[in-house]
């Protein structure tokens, strides 16, 4: 069992130097950056069956157009602060060993702290996330946030706020022991999603924020622009900037 573990350690490292780091400037002040194996094959296999185990995965209700629907995915949380979204507030919940331990190495990674954990449970393709960004008051200005994939690969969507900039959606597929870090101001001017698929695989989607405080925590005054709306303005002017950036990332995808 040792020698089939260390055989597979092995080639998962020759899988490793197959590909690279990528870095992805959405425009000058939004970028994302890809780490297809920033674990291996046999740590993301056991940490996907752990999860799906031991997790509390939940079905829950948000609030949509004034309307509850159930989510179309199953999610579970772990973190000291409650943390509210979309009329839903997930309440505290104990950070397992795991998860503590998989926030640290993320943590090295991006160079940032976390405070909270949430898991998405794709069940089969059909399980998706629409389009949306994590710009809540509570995560303040520029949050970085990070994300471990596990299971099946999925296409993650990015497409611009602002409907006047004619830009195409930007795709990436994250694929099993990746690692997806979101920066800059890209929760400020983008959405991002997932897709429906034809597959009938699982995915469990692991995702690190830092929470400035409870639900209800104001950001502070935006440090450069007089207001957010400022910002987002901005963005139209900057639109045919941000396409020819858009062209290029799109060449390697
Ligand atoms: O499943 C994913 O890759 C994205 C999930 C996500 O955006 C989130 O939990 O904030
Ligand atoms: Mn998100």
């Amino acid at each position: 069992m040792q020698e089939e573990n260390e055989k597979k350690e092995a080639q998962d490292q020759d899988d490793d130097q197959k590909e690279s780091t990528r870095q992805i400037e959405l425009s000058k002040t939004a970028w994302m950056t890809y780490i297809p194996s920033f674990l291996s094959q046999t740590q993301a296999d056991a940490l996907f069956e752990e999860l799906l185990a031991c997790e509390q995965w939940e079905h829950r209700a948000i609030i949509v157009a004034q309307k509850e629907i159930l989510q179309p995915r199953l999610m579970s949380w772990a973190g000291d602060l409650p943390y509210r979204y979309t009329g839903q507030t997930l309440e505290p919940r104990e950070v397992s060993e795991t998860l503590k331990n998989l926030c640290e190495m993320v943590e090295k990674q991006c160079g940032t702290q976390f405070n909270h954990i949430v898991l998405n449970y794709y069940r089969d393709g059909k399980d998706h996330i629409g389009m949306y960004a994590d710009d809540e008051q509570e995560l303040g200005w520029n949050p970085t946030i990070a994300a471990i994939s596990l299971g099946d690969s999925r296409s993650f969507v990015v497409e611009p706020k602002s409907r006047k900039i004619k830009k195409r959606p930007f795709r990436i597929n994250l694929k099993h022991a990746s690692l997806l870090i979101m920066g800059g101001d890209i929760q400020h001017r983008y959405r991002h999603g997932v897709p429906k698929n034809q597959s009938e695989k699982p995915r469990i989607n692991v995702t690190f924020r830092y929470l400035q405080g409870p639900p209800g925590t104001q950001r502070p005054p935006h440090p450069y622009m007089k207001s957010h709306q400022e910002a987002l303005n901005q963005d139209e002017q900057d639109g045919q900037d941000e396409q020819d950036g858009q062209d290029s990332s799109n060449q390697s995808n």
